[in-house]
């Protein structure tokens, strides 16, 4: 009973089995990937790690995600990062690369009914021959899938659910055909196709195509706006939302989520909605920063942040299961807003109710356009095996925008059913979960530690035997792949090291820069001092760099400013204020050869630079006016095989 006025409108509704149900549901979930979104997740000490992984998958714990889709690494960029492939080269296979394996084991540790789904951004570039594009040898290109599929379950036990065909880019209907045809020869019926992970306009070719149609299990559309279009409907497939949401945590991140999770049902028939991404696990300066479920970005600190749209999740992830249906409503509140009712067939019952107001719950895309959300009373008859219904716990959340004490998935009272009849008073920005299961759970971890910048003095010698990763903590790739290596023979110090292994240009997603780097450090940082052993590979033109104070990466890494000091198998150097080395501060002579470790020293104060070679100054006041900050960062002069070791920052 609402204390005050009444509320100026009052409709009714009803839910009832009688006449069948809607359509299966098929979950939550959020994307890894796509790309290097969990990078420095993997980093965080014990017991935080296990608390992130906990409130993400654990089922009635948090979000209780109920999909998991990662990327398959392509050694390309892919947004934040790159992801490393399994497949670096046509005679090359290894299962162990990365940190999408890991993640997928954490999941299905916590949840294992968890579904598992595998999307490529980009390709190695041996996998199109040359040309930059993945379609051109079919059988090629399914077979490099179909090995990701097999080497999960034969290096990691793990079942892939669905796998697709090309993030956001175009679609082959031949290939989509020959890569179910070898994975049903594979025995690999089980693995559904989703295609094609960007518009609807698959669909039209599925209708006309009855073999592509046959071939396809979901229709998946990116940030569909919760609409569909006639032609999904008429495929008769699943329709998903295979990537949505993109919008920064905050609550108005959460409203866009609320509104999504039941709109994606009732305006465009999906069944499924998936976010980017699962954790804001890379630096929150890179692009999309923080457009996370939750964020996880400092492993050095161990802080964290359980954000509200993770609450929001739990709205329908701790009360639903793929499996279970939605009822047939028509599902929009007469005051704005909306419900979705879901049943397991099995007596229980779930409403999700969302009054998500206009700008409170505006995604990144597409444009929201304009509606009114008022306060209201809605009246819920049930019906059919419902009408028995006497009791439904109730779970809250109000997104208050005034005074940013937002509540957040609270247990109410449970609410007494009368004859099948219950009202309830509505407010603007609030969700409300109405159901029959009694495992809720809103509990949590102690406080994590506080916020930390990243080390202002840190080394990294790679010398570890075991790593359980193949990457070396914070180093975030942005062109090219950086693994640790090990120099069997060599009779000094260089055993273990750091080898940037693409040697090829991929088939991008984004435009990679045409040098590969990797960034670490203090995207604040003004003067520092990094110190690198370096080791050129290539002869003649080969070439490596360490930089400071640079300023971009993901997909715009093209762009890449900052203080690079480039030292050449030809024996010169160079100075430049960009990635691509067009913009030359200082150039001569320094007489480093391939083959052979040198050590070069970075020196940033100021408005001036200096280096050194091997600890003699090699160069200096060089006068530099932009950046006035930005990351530290190594790299090649090319798609080139180079290694490091024994990195050093001194930083403030
Ligand atoms: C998506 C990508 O699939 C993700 O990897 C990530 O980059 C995400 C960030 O929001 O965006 O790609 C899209 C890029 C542009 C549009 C839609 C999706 N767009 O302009 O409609
Ligand atoms: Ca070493």
């Amino acid at each position: 009973p609402r204390v005050g006025a009444a509320p100026l409108l009052a409709a009714t509704y009803v839910l009832d089995d009688a006449n069948g149900l809607g359509r299966e549901f098929d979950g939550i979930g959020a994307v890894s990937g796509g790309g290097a979104t969990s990078r420095l997740l993997v980093n965080y000490q014990e017991p935080y790690r296990s608390e992130i992984l906990d409130y993400l998958f654990k089922p009635n714990f948090g979000a209780s995600l109920h999909i998991l889709k990662v990327e398959i690494g392509g050694d390309a960029q892919s947004t934040d990062g790159t992801e490393p492939s399994h497949m670096h080269y046509e005679n090359d296979e290894n299962y162990f690369r990365g940190y999408e394996w890991w993640l997928m084991k954490e999941a299905k540790k916590r949840n294992p009914k968890i579904k598992l789904i595998g999307l490529p951004w980009a390709f190695p570039g041996w996998i199109g021959k040359g040309e930059n594009w993945p379609y051109d040898y079919p059988d090629i290109t399914a077979y490099y899938i179909v090995s990701w599929i097999l080497g999960a379950k034969q290096y990691h036990d793990l079942d892939i659910d669905y796998v697709g065909i090309w993030n956001e880019r175009a679609f082959s209907s031949k290939y989509i055909k020959v890569l179910r045809h070898s994975l049903d020869r594979l025995g690999l019926w089980n693995v559904g196709i989703i295609a094609a992970d960007g518009d609807w306009s698959i669909s039209k070719e599925m209708i006309v195509d009855p073999y592509l149609n046959e071939a396809i299990e979901v229709v998946g559309a990116h940030y569909p706006g919760t609409k569909t279009v006639q032609n999904a409907i008429l495929t008769g497939k699943k329709l998903w939302s295979s990537e949505d949401y993109s919008t920064f945590n905050n609550d108005v991140g959460a409203g866009c989520w609320a509104r999504i999770l039941n709109q994606n049902y009732v305006n465009g028939n999906m069944t499924a909605t998936i976010a980017w991404n699962l954790v804001a696990s890379y630096y929150e300066e890179l692009p999309f920063g923080r457009c996370a479920l939750m964020t996880a970005q400092e492993p050095w600190s161990g802080h964290y942040k359980v954000e509200s749209p993770i609450w929001i999740t739990a709205h329908t992830t701790q009360f639903t299961q793929p499996g279970w249906s939605y009822l047939q409503v028509d599902g929009h509140l007469e005051g704005g807003g909306s419900f979705v009712a879901l049943t397991d067939g099995l007596g229980n019952l779930t409403i999700i109710i969302e009054t998500m107001s206009h700008n409170h719950s505006k995604c990144i895309r597409p444009p929201l356009p304009n509606f009114n959300v008022i306060p209201q009373r809605a009246t819920f008859y049930l019906r059919g095996s419902f009408y028995m219904v006497q009791t439904l716990q109730v779970w809250h959340s109000r997104l208050d925008f005034e005074s940013g004490n937002s509540s957040l998935f609270q247990q109410l009272h449970p609410l007494q059913v009368w004859r099948g009849r219950f009202s309830l008073d509505l407010n603007v920005d609030e969700v409300y979960t109405l159901t029959t299961l009694k495992t809720g759970w809103k509990c949590g971890y102690p406080e994590p530690p506080p916020p930390q910048p990243f080390p202002s003095i840190y080394s990294d010698d790679f010398n570890i035997r075991n790593p359980p990763f193949s990457e070396a903590p914070n180093f975030a790739d942005q062109t090219g792949v950086f693994e640790y290596f090990v120099n069997a023979s060599d009779p000094g110090d260089h055993v273990f090291t750091l080898r940037q292994v693409v040697v090829q240009r991929p088939i991008t997603w984004v435009s990679d820069a045409d040098q590969t780097i990797s960034v670490i450090g203090n995207f604040k940082w003004v003067n520092m001092t990094v110190t690198c052993d370096i080791y050129i590979e290539k002869p003649r033109d080969g070439g490596v760099f360490i930089a400071g104070r640079v300023d971009n990466g993901g997909i715009y890494v093209r762009d890449s400013k900052g203080v690079f000091f480039w030292v050449f198998a030809d024996g010169t150097y160079r100075v430049t204020s960009d990635l691509a080395g067009k913009e030359i501060l200082m150039k001569g002579l320094a007489g480093v050869r391939d083959n052979a470790w040198h050590t070069l020293t970075l020196n940033i104060q100021g408005n001036s630079a200096s280096g050194l070679l091997n600890g003699y100054p090699l160069w200096e006041n060089v006068t530099i006016s932009k950046p006035g900050n930005g990351w530290a960062a190594l790299g090649t002069h090319s798609f080139e095989f180079a290694q490091f070791d024994n990195f050093h920052i001194e930083a403030c």
